[in-house]
């Protein structure tokens, strides 16, 4: 009898867990054209009996908020590929780390847990060494000479070799300079001595931070506002964009614009749910990715002018760096120390110069 009624109690259980699972999927998804189909599961495994082909629906992790530029190239993607499927394709974007911070998304992906994500190239560089070297120090001069890269032979290859660490590379978006902040006063390469650092997660980092004098703090970007705030670290480093719409002006007001790394945003698939699709889905998935740079790159340059006008009005000190060659100095060791690993895509970089 009592058996029974915990065989009973485990049977309710059961049916309880599966009504939630099932509303709880994309019910945060971002108001997107991705919406959830019918039809679809949210693991993306083919539903049965479409005309022209298998009905998926699939997620895709987005660390920013709604309104930034990565997330809107996201979208893009998402309503190109539903229109180039003829509706048979959806993607559900989940803005603001909904699904886990960047690392944690990278391991889903790989996982085939969620089938997209659009992360940093830096904390990529941990799953797949290659795309470390973004992470190396002023080895561009501006973003055209990334953009040069990016899209000539050697760019594409790059994205081509995730494949190797069960991923599929489908695109680069533009993430401008990346320069130093803090709440102490940072005016010169000598402010940043002894400071602590929050950097993306990846070890090259380190050794840039300990090189210019300060002391690297790697951590998940959604923590950063706090230990800003409470001290546990004096300052943190990004572009503007992200300065501005993480609110880290907020709290750490100086901002230097020595422009140090330009550390490109990767479009990427599960490699488990890409060898799932059938060459034409796979035509369409990359070509609505390609297609989704445009205008991601468009809503980039005017999003980076909005968060700069925003962050001076909200009173940021602003120094511009009219010299950066000590700064490119005191990296430097870093760069002959890797050299020789990055030797292929550094001649590529500079080739693209
Ligand atoms: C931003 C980037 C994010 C995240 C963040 C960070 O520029 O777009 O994906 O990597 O930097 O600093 O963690």
């Amino acid at each position: 009898m009592l058996r029974n009624k915990k065989l009973v109690g485990l049977f309710c259980f059961m049916i309880i867990a599966l009504v939630l699972t099932a509303c709880g999927g994309g019910n945060n998804a971002a108001n997107n054209e991705g919406n959830k189909n019918d039809t679809g599961t949210a693991e993306g495994t083919p539903a049965p009996a479409a005309t022209e082909g298998p009905k998926y629906n699939f997620r895709l992790a987005e660390t920013h908020p709604a309104d930034y530029p990565t997330t809107k190239g996201d979208m893009k993607f998402a309503e190109l590929v539903k229109e180039k499927s003829d509706g048979r394709i959806t993607i559900d974007v989940f803005p603001s780390a909904q699904l886990g911070e960047e690392k944690s998304a990278i391991e889903q992906v790989q996982l085939g847990a969620i089938e997209f994500t659009r992360v940093s190239s830096s904390p990529l560089g941990e799953f797949n060494k290659e795309f470390g070297v973004f992470s190396l120090p002023y080895i561009f001069d501006n973003d055209e000479h990334v953009w040069k890269f990016l899209l000539g032979d050697a760019g594409m290859k790059l994205l081509d070799s995730l494949e190797s660490s069960r991923l599929k590379g489908l695109g680069y978006y533009t993430s401008g300079a990346r320069s130093f902040y803090s709440e102490k006063p940072l005016k010169t390469l000598e402010d940043l001595k002894g400071l602590k650092i929050r950097v993306q997660e990846n070890q090259l980092n380190i050794a840039m931070i300990d090189a210019l004098g300060a002391s690297a703090t790697p951590m998940p970007y959604g923590e950063v506002y706090s230990a800003l705030q409470t001290g546990v670290i004096d300052g943190a480093e990004n572009n503007y964009p992200s300065y501005f719409s993480s609110k880290h002006y907020e709290v750490a007001k100086n901002y230097i614009l020595d422009g140090h790394q330009r550390v490109p945003e990767v479009l990427m698939m599960s490699k488990t749910a890409w060898d799932k699709l059938s060459p034409e889905d796979q035509a369409i998935i990359k070509e609505a990715a390609l297609e989704s740079i445009t205008f991601q790159r468009e809503e980039w340059a005017k999003y980076e002018k909005v968060s700069e006008e925003q962050v001076r009005a909200a009173g940021a000190t602003i120094t511009e760096v009219t010299d950066v060659t000590p700064w490119q100095e005191a990296v430097k060791p870093i760069i002959d120390a890797n050299r020789e690993q990055y030797k292929t895509i550094l001649d590529a970089i500079d080739a693209a110069r």
